[in-house]
């Protein structure tokens, strides 16, 4: 299967090698609806640059969690985020699924339940910050939007990407043309659970501004069955990436 954090290397283990792992700030986090309040100041999210045009490639790669390259930057004017505290521009989407063995996949859960897949679009505070490496490990350097994926209708939207998984089936890249991301995300942007948190896996900074969208999207049955046939590794990502610049 796959190395390093899974197996005996797995999340309980984390704190012995990354010290922020499992402290205060550790996401994901279940979300409790009575543990809940609504928040008056808190603006629906605005989404800026998310039609991506064919000629935009992503690359999508399955990293079976080892420790490839990370990518970032996309200029600001770019697929970014607004209404937040800075602005934040997208650098990579990924997902969390859940494996042959373990159907539900999710990170966040809610009130106890666990959805089918995640979506998560990392964003950097580029007011700040001049790329991802370099807001990775601040306070306020990053925010990601979550989208709790339930089996149900058909997606057409990531269908977009699914087509192309069969070449990455092991390890390794494929090109995806861009398309329009907001496709990927529900129809309500206003409706959230917001809190401050961290990266989910190692080194688990505590950099995050959460954003879990309040309802999820569905995809089909048989296309979550394609991931769990094609994936034993239970994720990959879609790296954002025009232009990509390598910080090996
Ligand atoms: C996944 O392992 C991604 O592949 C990582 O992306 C990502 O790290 C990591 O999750 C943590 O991000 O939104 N789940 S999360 O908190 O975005 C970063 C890469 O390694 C830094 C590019
Ligand atoms: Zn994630």
């Amino acid at each position: 299967m796959s190395h390093g954090w899974n197996g005996p290397e797995g999340e309980h283990h984390w704190s012995k090698n990354y010290p922020y792992c499992g402290g205060t700030f550790q996401s994901p986090i279940d979300i409790k609806s009575e543990l809940l309040r609504f928040d008056p100041t808190l603006r629906p999210i605005e989404i800026q640059n998310y039609n991506l045009s064919p000629n935009e490639q992503l690359t999508l790669g399955n990293n079976g969690h080892s420790g490839e390259c990370k990518s970032s930057v996309l200029s600001t004017k770019h697929m970014h985020i607004s209404s937040l505290p800075h602005h934040y521009t997208a650098a990579q989407l990924h997902f969390h699924w859940g494996s042959s063995n373990r159907a539900a996949g999710s990170e966040h859960t809610v009130n106890s339940k666990q959805y089918a897949a995640e979506m998560h679009v990392v964003h950097f505070n580029s007011d700040k910050y001049p790329n991802m490496s370099m807001a990775v490990d601040k306070s306020d350097g990053l925010a990601v939007l979550g989208v709790l994926i339930e089996v149900g209708e058909f997606s057409p939207a990531f269908e977009q990407f699914l087509k192309f998984i069969n070449g990455i089936k092991y390890r390794g890249k494929v090109q995806v043309p861009g398309f329009n991301i907001r496709a990927l995300l529900p129809a309500r942007l206003d409706e959230y659970y917001r809190y401050d948190g961290s990266l989910t896996t190692p080194p688990c900074y505590p950099s995050v501004l959460w954003t879990v969208f309040r309802n999820h999207v569905t995809i089909s049955r048989k296309q979550v069955l394609h991931q769990l046939e094609l994936f034993f590794l239970s994720r990959f990502d879609i790296r954002i990436n025009k232009p990509l610049r390598n910080e090996c």
